[in-house]
């Protein structure tokens, strides 16, 4: 019999959209049916320090002050999730970018839309790389 693979970690956000809008549940009960395991999660505000160091590779671009201003503007949850392939599985369930043409079926394709804002307002956060997963719960819960 195979071992199973070692588990992988990764940083997922509830953005401030989702939290206002009720869609905490929502979207760990997607996470959860997949077959995630919710290792950690709290409920936190995010200030500019963190959300600079956090979108650092976004700072320059025309939308990473309103992608400050928006992650700041509210409470977010913070989530680890663990699984074999996390980082790839939860950025499918996600969708892409853009809310408008992220494939209905996923989080933003299902759930969210164009606000008409300077920021796609997405619903959710999700690490791409091993890297920035290991970063990014380094800076979110300090581990
Ligand atoms: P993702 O969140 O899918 O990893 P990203 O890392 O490229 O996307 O960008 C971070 C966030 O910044 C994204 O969730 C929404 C916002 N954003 C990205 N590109 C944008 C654009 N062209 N116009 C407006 N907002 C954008
Ligand atoms: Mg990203």
């Amino acid at each position: 019999m195979s071992q199973p693979q070692s588990s992988e970690r990764t940083l997922i956000l509830v953005k401030p959209d989702g939290v206002a809008r009720g869609l905490v549940g929502e979207i760990i009960g997607r996470i959860e049916a997949k077959g995630y395991r919710v290792a950690d999660l709290k409920m936190m505000s995010a200030d500019r320090a963190l959300l600079t160091r956090h979108y650092g590779e976004h700072e320059g671009k025309p939308f990473f002050e309103p992608l400050v201003e928006f992650m700041s503007s509210g409470p977010i949850v913070a989530i680890i999730a663990e699984g074999n392939r996390v980082i790839e599985g939860f950025r499918s369930l996600a969708g892409a970018t853009d809310p408008t043409v992220a494939a209905p079926g996923t989080i933003r394709g299902d759930l969210a839309r164009d606000q008409g804002t300077k920021v796609q307002q997405n619903l959710v956060h999700g690490s791409d790389s091993p890297e920035s997963a290991a970063r990014e719960i380094a800076l979110f819960f300090g581990s």
